[in-house]
């Protein structure tokens, strides 16, 4: 039989475009390529699609070097495209002064992108559109994961605890009225409080205010990132996430995992994050009960957003023993070191595993209503 073929995108117009490339790296290093061909397609900063070269060596996070869709591209100043075309997968390149040449045909599309244009769903929608199967989750739990208001309401309205916040929209910013009306709401939250932009792929933008006087600073900050906020009541708890894998038969939860914020660090924010001042723990330190009602509750929420593939669920535990949901992560950290792969290798599946399952899930559906 022919082998899949499987269309890698990565890189886009975000902050995380190097995270993108050193992922889409890990990926081409670990996909068994006596199951599956690979077409790797990079997006420049500008947004412009670009076949790449097949060397993971050149897409790694190397001292002094943050790898670069512009560095790994073969076609230069030409351009990939996928036909918005029922009923075609050929993928098109097209150069300057030339006729538009295929590619051929791609029976899956592996989007390892972040933030506006990737992860918020409109990526998936274009797939839909080109009626290219693609793994990981689809237009609607994509774009409910990564707005925070909508993301609670969903989480809520299923019975899963989610914390006291604030929506602030663009126009409640806009007149003095507005603006004394958010401050009134963020005193009745109490102190201290997070304001971050309500769609972003990553902690960027997010601050902790502990007095009223900062707040406005810590307003205008986040909306740089975004018109519409979300300022979120402070919790303190331990912080516990869960991988939530489809299989054949379903969705199935992962060992948990603990992350340690590192010291100095205040809350897992983006330097937290992806330098080395905070660790995960695996498995996390919790009773047996514990485990069950987390798993419980992280197939719950992948449930309730109609996930596909995968997501990671961030859960706090707070003192009286009650959890409480942070966040859905409809595409989460993917490098053999991120803490969805370790809690997943935790569990007995092992990295080029999971990337066999998610294409495997993605190519036994077809698109349209599933
Ligand atoms: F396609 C999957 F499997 F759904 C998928 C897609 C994207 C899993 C994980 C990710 N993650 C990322 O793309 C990223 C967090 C590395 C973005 Cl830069």
């Amino acid at each position: 039989a022919p082998k899949p073929r499987v269309a890698l995108v990565f890189g886009g117009r975000s902050s995380e475009h190097a995270i993108s490339v050193s992922t889409a790296g890990s990926v081409l290093r670990a996909i068994d390529r006596d199951k599956y061909d690979v077409l790797p397609i990079g997006i420049t900063h500008e947004g412009r699609w670009a076949l790449t070269s097949d060397e993971p060596a050149r897409m790694a996070i190397t001292d002094g070097r943050l790898p670069d869709v512009a560095h790994v591209a073969e076609a230069v100043d030409g351009q990939v495209a996928l036909p918005v075309s029922p009923g075609s997968r050929e993928v098109l390149l097209s150069e300057p002064g030339s006729a538009p040449k295929a590619l051929g045909e791609v029976d899956v599309v592996f989007p390892l992108l972040h933030g506006p244009w990737g992860e918020d769903g409109t990526l998936q929608g274009l797939l839909e559109l080109s009626g290219v199967p693609y793994v990981g989750n689809g237009v609607l739990a994509s774009a409910a994961g990564m707005d925070k208001e909508f993301a609670k309401r969903i989480l809520a309205s299923h019975g899963l605890g989610v914390g006291h916040y604030t929506v602030v929209r663009p126009r409640d910013w806009e007149t003095e009225q507005g603006r004394a009306a958010v401050r009134e709401r963020v005193a009745e939250l109490g102190l201290p409080v997070f304001v971050k932009p309500c769609r972003a792929g990553s902690s960027i933008g997010i601050t902790k205010v502990r007095d009223l006087a900062e707040l406005d600073a810590a307003i205008e900050e986040a909306r740089r990132h975004d018109p519409k906020l979300i300022i979120e009541a402070g919790v303190s708890g331990r912080e516990i996430e869960c991988g939530v894998l489809e299989f054949e038969d379903g969705p199935r939860a992962s060992v948990p995992a603990e992350v340690l914020v590192g010291e100095g660090f205040d809350f897992y924010d983006f330097e937290a994050k992806y330098i080395d001042s905070s660790e995960v723990r695996i498995p996390a330190e919790l009773t047996d009960a514990e485990v069950a009602e987390i798993r419980r509750q992280a197939v719950a929420a992948f449930e309730a957003f109609g996930c596909e593939g995968l997501a990671r669920v961030d859960f706090f535990l707070l003192e009286d023993g009650s959890w409480m949901i942070n966040e859905i992560n409809t595409m989460p950290g993917f490098t053999p070191i991120s803490a969805y792969p370790k809690m997943w290798e935790a569990s007995g599946v092992s990295y080029a595993e999971l990337i066999d399952r998610l294409l495997q899930s993605a190519l036994r559906r077809s698109t349209g209503l599933r």
